[in-house]
């Protein structure tokens, strides 16, 4: 396994490649350019300048998060295979620069969504939280401008300014869209890119819905073990893959996540990890707690000890991480408590592998 973690260019991160250099255990960043428009090639150009950086700083860059997925794809337009090609295109360039995992997902219209990005906790720090009753009670403009105004001037992944606008007339357009119509274009997308993906090289790890909850009566995705199987088997390619995100799936109170890191591990899928910890309120309400088993919902060392047992030799790092020691910076996104994260899941790995 290899250690990494999330990192934006740009200057579009409170937390440098120095510091990130200086946690032990982590080899490189899981990045993406944001400055690129979704749906445009991603030029060898662009690509270098960023590889170039993160390199100077002894930490390799082999893992995307997100190249992320045009809506005209996901909507099943007769653009979409212009947006493929240069899909594919990206990836060519991608792998010229070594790159060998790109996370993604494919919500429709909204990225992962928080109904409130600072919620104090008794210790003093703050971290993201949801409450689904709250959240099916606000308008999009509501849920938007939150976004925005929560943000702290960084960019938030997935909640690109150039689709607001965009978003409104997409949640109408997929009233009309049924779930086996929604997953029609999703094999349409991995038929099209599976095959360059096994040429090149690259593994694909298809992020889960954050939260797994519906809004706006959008289809949800990949929120549990049947929906990753679904999704797994519309491809055969073990290049299709998922990305394990434990805060994601833990969200579902009914999800059995060792189980479903058992599950997927021993079949070759799981080519990402993001370990993080979810501590529920009430079934749909949760806040993202710090990484420890004790803290939170999972039992992180059975989630560790599935995926050593199981043969894991892809990417994890440490997900969302709360806000403390006075840290300011992009919500879920600062060093300290991300960087505790990862020492904790260095001695998780060293101790299971010890064990064994
Ligand atoms: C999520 C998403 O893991 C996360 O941080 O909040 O931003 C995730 O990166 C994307 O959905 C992956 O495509
Ligand atoms: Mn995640």
């Amino acid at each position: 396994m290899k250690l990494v973690l999330r990192w934006f260019p740009y200057g579009d991160d409170s937390v440098s490649l120095k510091h990130i250099r200086q946690i032990p255990g982590v080899s490189g960043v899981a990045t993406h350019l944001t400055r690129i428009p979704v749906g445009d090639v991603w030029s060898m150009e662009e690509i270098n300048l960023v590889k170039d950086e993160i390199n100077s700083y002894g930490l390799e860059m082999e893992v995307i998060e997100s190249l992320n997925i045009h809506e005209d794809i996901k909507k099943g337009l007769p653009s979409r295979d212009m947006y493929i090609d240069n899909y594919i295109e990206s990836m060519r360039n991608l792998s010229k620069a070594g790159v060998k995992c790109i996370c993604y997902n494919f919500m429709p219209v909204m990225d992962w969504y928080r109904s409130n990005l600072y919620k104090d906790l008794p210790d003093g720090s703050n971290s993201m939280a949801y409450s689904h009753s709250e959240a099916v009670k606000l308008t999009l403009e509501k849920i938007t401008s939150s976004m925005i105004d929560g943000s702290n001037n960084f960019s938030l992944p997935g909640w690109e300014p150039e689709r607001f606008g965009q978003m409104a007339e997409d949640i109408k357009f997929y009233q009309n869209v049924s779930p086996e119509d929604y997953f029609r274009n999703i094999k349409y997308f991995l038929d099209a890119i599976m095959p360059a993906a096994e040429e090149l090289d690259i593994n694909f790890a298809v992020h889960p819905d954050d939260p797994p909850f519906p809004l706006f009566n959008l289809p949800k995705v990949v929120n549990n073990k049947e929906s990753i199987n679904t999704y797994l088997s519309l491809n055969a390619s073990n290049r299709n893959g998922l990305t394990l995100c434990t805060g994601s799936l833990g969200a579902g109170i009914e999800n059995d996540v060792v189980d479903i890191a058992k599950t997927f591990t021993s079949e070759g899928k799981v080519h990402f990890v993001h370990l993080r910890n979810v501590k529920h309120t009430s079934d749909y309400d949760f806040y993202e707690s710090s990484h420890l088993s004790s803290e939170g919902d999972l039992d992180m060392f059975a989630i560790v000890k599935a995926l050593y047992d199981n043969g894991f030799d892809g990417y994890i790092r440490p997900d969302h991480g709360r806000m403390i020691w006075g840290e300011v910076g992009r919500p879920g996104y600062g060093l300290y408590d991300r960087a505790l994260g990862a020492a904790y899941i260095n001695g998780l790995w060293e101790a299971v592998s010890k064990l064994s």
